[in-house]
C-alpha cells in the first residue's frame, strides 16, 4: 500500500470514528471535561490546593444569570443564559474569603485574569448598555460557567470552564476580557 493510500485510509477512519463519537476534531477534546485547580496563595507560597473534577463542578449548587459581553475590537456576543457555579461559593471551599483577597482565574493558553475583592463581591465592573453606551453596574456575579443558553458549553466558548459576568436582568454587556475561557486554575491570593 502506498503511503497516499495510507494516509488517506487514516484520515477516513478518523473521520468516522469521530463521527461515531460525536465528537468535533481531536486537540479540542483533550479540554473536555479537564480538571480544575483551586488553589490558597498567602504572601506568594502555595498553602493549599484541591483538584475538581468536571463532575464534581457540575454536582455543586448552580446559580444562572444572564451574560452579555463585548470584546476589545466592540464584537458584542450573546446575550446568553450563563449556567455554573458562583465563584465566590467555589473560592470559599478553601475556608472563608479575607476581605483583601483576590481571584486569579487562569487557563492553559496562558491568559489570565484577576478579580479585586469589590469585584468578588459583583461590583465596580465597567457595563454598557445594548447600544454600548456606558451605565451604573447593577450588581452582578461571576460564574464559573459550564452550560450556555441551557446546553453545555462548546470548546470555542471556553469549554469546560467559561468565566461569565452576569446580572439578574438581561441586557447588561460587560467587557469579554474578563470571560476567561478554558478555566482550567483558580488561586485565591491573601496578604498574611
Ligand atoms: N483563555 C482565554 N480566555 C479568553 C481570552 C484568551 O485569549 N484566552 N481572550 C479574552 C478576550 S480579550 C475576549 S474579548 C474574549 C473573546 O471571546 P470569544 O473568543 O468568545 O470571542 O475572551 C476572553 N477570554
Ligand atoms: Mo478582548
Amino acid at each position: 500500500m502506498n503511503l497516499r493510500l495510507a494516509v488517506s485510509l487514516a484520515l477516513l477512519f478518523t473521520v468516522i470514528s469521530c463521527g461515531f463519537a460525536g465528537c468535533v476534531s481531536g486537540p479540542e477534546d483533550a479540554a473536555i471535561p479537564g480538571n480544575l485547580t483551586l488553589a490558597m496563595v498567602v504572601n506568594g507560597n502555595v498553602t493549599d490546593e484541591k483538584v475538581f473534577g468536571y463532575t464534581d463542578i457540575l454536582a455543586l449548587p448552580s446559580y444562572t444569570g444572564q451574560g452579555y459581553a463585548v470584546s476589545t475590537v466592540g464584537i458584542k456576543y450573546g446575550p446568553y443564559v450563563c449556567t455554573g457555579v458562583k465563584l465566590a461559593n467555589l473560592v470559599s471551599l478553601l475556608g472563608a474569603p479575607g476581605p483583601d483577597d483576590s481571584v486569579w482565574v487562569s487557563a492553559p493558553d496562558g491568559y489570565m485574569w484577576v478579580f479585586e475583592p469589590d469585584q468578588m463581591a459583583g461590583r465596580n465592573f465597567i457595563t454598557f448598555d445594548d447600544n454600548l453606551i456606558e451605565i451604573p453596574s447593577p450588581p452582578l456575579t461571576i460564574v464559573l460557567m459550564y452550560e450556555q443558553d441551557g446546553k453545555p458549553l462548546a470548546y470555542n466558548d471556553g469549554a469546560p470552564f467559561r468565566i461569565a459576568i452576569t446580572s439578574e436582568e438581561p441586557g447588561v454587556i460587560t467587557e469579554g476580557s474578563a470571560w476567561v475561557k478554558w478555566v482550567d486554575r483558580i488561586e485565591v491570593h491573601r496578604k498574611g
